[in-house]
């Protein structure tokens, strides 16, 4: 069996802008994610001359973690299309790290949102790659058209194998059961999976991103700009809709909330990572999930109420949702 292309990626070991090499105690082999942010602005700036720092950057820079292990770097940028580019990396000296990165189109563009979720400790990687549709593709197919037809290929060169031939492998293949929910945010090409660390898993993931990254682009340089407010007031509603879970129910928080305390990891989710849920919209948690409502009112602190499903990965080959239809 021929060795799968993307095994063999070439090593790309620039240092991002203000990243020193690993802490002294990194793990085995060092690698890091702020080169995934690098790359994703040099990117951007080839794509759009127009990249400014946004006013987050005045409150939300470098945090040191309360015991003094981890450091929290954040960045953060607009663009004329782009409402906001953040990034949060995070790098403990135990060798846990995270890369929180995502773009968001301003209102008046239907793209997705741009999502990378990685976590690494040193058992594993829990991975979230995708561009998070800002409308209905389960049951709606003209948006899924629109910006999914052309990038199921995409999609397959990561996920899937059944219908190659001798170089096939899963390279990312399905990480299992998920909060049900959750699958509503995610697109057919959505790359979720968990993997133990190596260089090879390390640089199909670089791989991965760049490829997402570059797609990503490639349909915000095509977007036009939509004129009708109606439409406009969809896409800013289904924005603040994907804001406001994510703000709610991240799992990202409880380790902010161990590293940084209650206070700033509020701070970090609600202004910084998922800004715009307190500006683009009035709707409440509650309103957009009421089935999270407990008997006093209050919003149920469980991340899921339909429980972890999709055992395996819920899309065909063409795209098609496969799993069983849920609430
Ligand atoms: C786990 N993170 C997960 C899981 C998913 C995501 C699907 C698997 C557990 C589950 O079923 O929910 C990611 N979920 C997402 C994303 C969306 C979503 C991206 O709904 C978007 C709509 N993860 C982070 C960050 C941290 C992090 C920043 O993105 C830490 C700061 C940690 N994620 C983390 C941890 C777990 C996890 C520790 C395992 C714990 C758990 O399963 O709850």
């Amino acid at each position: 069996i021929k060795p799968h292309p993307l095994l063999s990626v070439t090593k790309n070991e620039r240092r991002p802008c203000s990243t020193k090499a690993a802490a002294s105690s990194a793990p085995a082999f060092s690698f890091s994610y702020q080169k995934f942010v690098q790359f994703a602005l040099d990117e951007t700036k080839l794509s759009t001359s127009d990249l400014i720092p946004s006013y987050l950057q005045n409150d939300f820079g470098t945090l040191k973690a309360v015991d003094g292990k981890a450091e929290l770097k954040m960045c953060s940028y607009q663009a004329p299309k782009i409402r906001l580019l953040r990034s949060l990396f995070i790098e403990q000296s135990d060798g846990m790290q995270v890369l929180d990165f995502a773009v968001f189109p301003e209102a008046e563009f239907d793209l997705p949102i741009f999502c990378a979720n990685f976590f690494t400790s040193v058992n594993t990687n829990i991975v979230v790659l995708d561009l998070n549709p800002l409308h209905d593709v389960m049951n709606e197919t003209r948006y899924k058209q629109k910006y999914y037809r052309s990038l199921i290929p995409l999609g397959l060169k990561y996920a899937e194998c059944a219908n190659l031939t001798t170089d096939c492998m899963q390279l990312l293949p399905w990480g299992g059961k998920l909060t049900s929910e959750s699958l509503k945010f995610f697109s057919p090409i959505v790359i979720w999976t968990r993997f133990s660390s190596s260089h090879e898993k390390h640089d199909i993931l670089f791989s991965a991103f760049t490829d997402y990254y570059k797609a990503w682009l490639s349909l915000m340089n095509q977007a036009t700009e939509e004129t009708d407010a109606s439409q406009i007031t969809l896409n800013r509603e289904a924005q603040h809709r994907y804001l406001t879970w994510r703000a709610q129910k991240d799992p990202g928080y409880h380790v902010l909330k161990r590293l940084i305390g209650e206070t700033h990891a509020k701070d970090v989710v609600k202004k910084f990572l998922f800004h715009g849920v307190n500006e683009l919209g009035n709707k409440t948690f509650l309103d957009y999930f009421p089935e999270y409502e407990c008997e006093d009112g209050s919003i149920n602190e469980k991340r899921s109420m339909v429980g972890k499903s999709f055992e395996n990965r819920p899309w065909d080959d063409r795209g098609v949702f496969i799993g069983d239809t849920f609430t």
